[in-house]
């Protein structure tokens, strides 16, 4: 009974992000902005640490990186059809331009994961060069598809 309990939770949290369900476009947008934001406040302390505004701490960078890579997978199943207007930033092009936009969201996944595998190495070269090629996904997707 336990065991089958354990399963059914695994496999829920496994589902979730892809089956989010949102009442109102209003709760999708205010669900990936927090995604987003929080991603950005642990992208930016390493941020931080790359430009040497705050000393290279490791086990920070590592735990900072764990965030973001999580963080990255969420925001995408809050941009479904009708949730582009409202208090939004999000451009028309991301629903008529879908497999750019969603190539965009794979690229910076990819490199946050690369920047995760970096940060748990400990090697602060390797993070700063990982950290850029992620802060370059994510402005090359704000270019594209975010208003000003
Ligand atoms: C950040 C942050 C972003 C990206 C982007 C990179 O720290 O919050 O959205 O980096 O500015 O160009």
């Amino acid at each position: 009974m336990k065991r089958l309990l354990v399963t059914a939770l695994v496999g829920l949290s496994v589902a979730l992000p892809a089956a989010a369900q949102f009442q109102k476009p209003e709760d999708a947008i205010k669900y990936r902005k927090a995604a987003f934001t929080v991603m950005a406040a642990h992208f930016g302390r390493i941020g931080a640490m790359s430009a040497g505004k705050v000393p290279f701490d490791a086990a920070a960078a590592a735990a900072n990186a764990e965030i973001v890579a999580t963080m990255s997978k969420l925001p995408y199943s809050a941009f479904g059809e009708g949730t582009g207007t409202g208090e939004t930033r999000a451009k028309p092009e991301i629903w008529t331009n879908r497999a750019k936009f969603d190539a965009a969201a794979a690229k910076m996944q990819e490199e946050v994961t690369k920047l995760n595998v970096a940060a748990k190495g400990g090697n602060f070269d390797a993070i700063k060069t990982a950290f850029g090629a992620a802060g370059q996904s994510c402005k090359g997707c704000h270019d594209d598809f975010r208003k000003e």
